[in-house]
This record gives C-alpha cells, structure tokens and sequence, in this order.
C-alpha cells in the first residue's frame, strides 16, 4: 500500500516534468505554454507557447478548446492605424522546420467567457488541433499577471511554490488581485 502511493507519487511527479517540458503529436513539439492569471474581473485571457514543427510538412494549428471558457478561438495582433488590434484567425502557420511562437502582441490562443479566474500557480488542459499531426492536449501553467514569458517563475522556483499550492485559498487570490489593482490588459 505504502509502496504504491510512493510508486503514484512519482508517476505524477514524472507526468508534471513532461507536460511542462513539452508535449508532441508527430512532427509536432509544443513547449513552453503559459498564461497570465486573472487581474480583476477580466473576462477573458490568453495562452503563448512555442509550436515546433520538426517534420518535413508545413503544418497549421486550425483549431483549440478548453473547457475553462465558453469559446476559445485562434487570435493574432495588427496594426490598424496606430491601433494594435486583436482579431480572430482561421489557422497559425507552423511551417517545416520551424518554430512558431504564440507571444503577447502576436498569435495567441483566446479564452472568451472564462468560467473561473485563472489563478497564479496553477495550470490547466488545452487540447490544440493540427491539421496533419491531429489533436494534442497540453498543459498550459498559469504565471503571474504581469509575466512575459513562459520563464519567468519557472524551474526549481516553481517547483518549490508547487508545494504550498494548496494553500492559496480564494482571500489570498483576492488580496493579491487588489493589490494589481489593474484590469487584465490584453495584448
Ligand atoms: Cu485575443
């Protein structure tokens, strides 16, 4: 018994050092997936990672759902005027041999209708859909509100933090949120 729950333990140790290390479906290898937790009553949110595309195709990312919002759709950024402008796209192009990079101010996966907040320290599923390489879930880690890239909080310090997640009740959410005291900016 004693034996199987240490066995579980490192099973799901081994599961969480995958899923953030990369997850991959043929030719296709995505790394590095954030996302920004809620600042106040910010509706909605985004995802950023890295698609790699190791295989001799061009490939596209036509597709993605989470069950964390009511719609999830593909974005990318414009310029319109001297307006940076976000609007939906039908597909991200991840072309052979390349890496295409999900940024702020760039593509991005949109979460419309969140159902929750997304909460600092935690992660959740997405399952993104190729049109070669098919469907792969990933796991997406929620960083601070003001992150700017998938390495900030990451590696041993992250894995320190992970420890004491539970104890991140919904009041120390709150307290932290008002303390930003800014809306989610959406870029
Ligand atoms: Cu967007």
């Amino acid at each position: 018994m004693r034996n199987n729950n240490i066995v579980m333990a490192a099973l799901a140790a081994g599961m969480m050092i995958f899923s953030s290390a990369g997850a991959n479906a043929g030719d296709i290898m995505v790394k590095n997936a954030w996302s920004r937790a809620s600042a106040g009553m910010a509706g909605a949110g985004a995802a950023f990672m890295e698609i790699e595309n190791m295989g001799s195709h061009d490939d596209k990312l036509i597709s993605a759902s989470a069950n964390i919002s009511a719609k999830t759709e593909l974005h990318t950024h414009m310029m319109d005027g001297d307006i940076m402008k976000m609007r939906q796209v039908d597909f991200i192009p991840v072309a052979s041999g390349e890496t295409t990079e999900l940024k702020p101010g760039g593509y991005h996966v949109m979460f419309m209708g969140l159902k929750n907040m997304l909460v600092e320290e935690t992660s959740f599923p997405l399952t993104l859909v190729f049109e070669k390489a098919g469907s792969i879930e990933i796991t997406v880690n929620v960083m601070s509100p003001a992150a700017k890239g998938a390495m900030e909080g990451m590696g041993h310090k992250n894995m320190g933090k992970m420890e004491h997640m539970k104890d991140t009740g919904n009041e120390e959410m709150k307290k932290m949120n008002k303390a930003h005291g800014t809306e989610m900016k959406h870029n």
